[in-house]
């Protein structure tokens, strides 16, 4: 078999420079673009933010209403914690805060010192009155 030695052409320098100068031109534009994109990006963050995020106390509130509406919506009212609802609602989300004692007692003592019309029910602004003086105690305020 005989092999034909071929040699590569010969460089063709004023398109060799052309095509050096296009990918430079290309890989500007393309760092431009990527600046832009990012900033566009990073102003785009801001005003998602700004109308999705809450602030940690925002937060805490809405934690605090969709707490108490999902036990208050097991029985009777879904707008008010029954006894039952009460003890549920302190025992899974008040565990450290609300140490009740084993006497049954105890949780109704507690639910009717909450209960200001005093019709076995709490609504959120009854319950609200827990959250408050728990806040208080904690922060050595009471
Ligand atoms: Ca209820
Ligand atoms: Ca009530």
């Amino acid at each position: 078999m005989h092999r034909y030695n071929v040699k590569p052409p010969p460089p063709l320098s004023g398109f060799d420079t052309m095509n050096a100068q296009m990918t430079k031109n290309v890989s500007n534009e393309r760092r431009l673009l990527q600046c832009h994109l990012s900033s566009l990006q990073s102003v785009m963050t801001h005003v998602v933010a700004y109308f999705i995020s809450q602030s940690a106390m925002e937060a805490a509130i809405s934690t605090l209403v969709s707490q108490f509406k999902a036990c208050a919506g097991k029985d009777g009212s879904a707008n008010t914690l029954s006894k039952e609802e009460f003890q549920n609602l302190v025992s899974t989300h008040l565990p450290n805060l609300v140490k009740l004692s084993s006497d049954p007692g105890a949780i109704d003592q507690l639910m009717s010192s909450l209960d200001e019309n005093n019709d076995g029910e709490l609504t959120f602004s009854e319950f609200w009155q827990l959250i408050g003086k728990l806040a208080s105690k904690q922060a050595g305020l009471s």
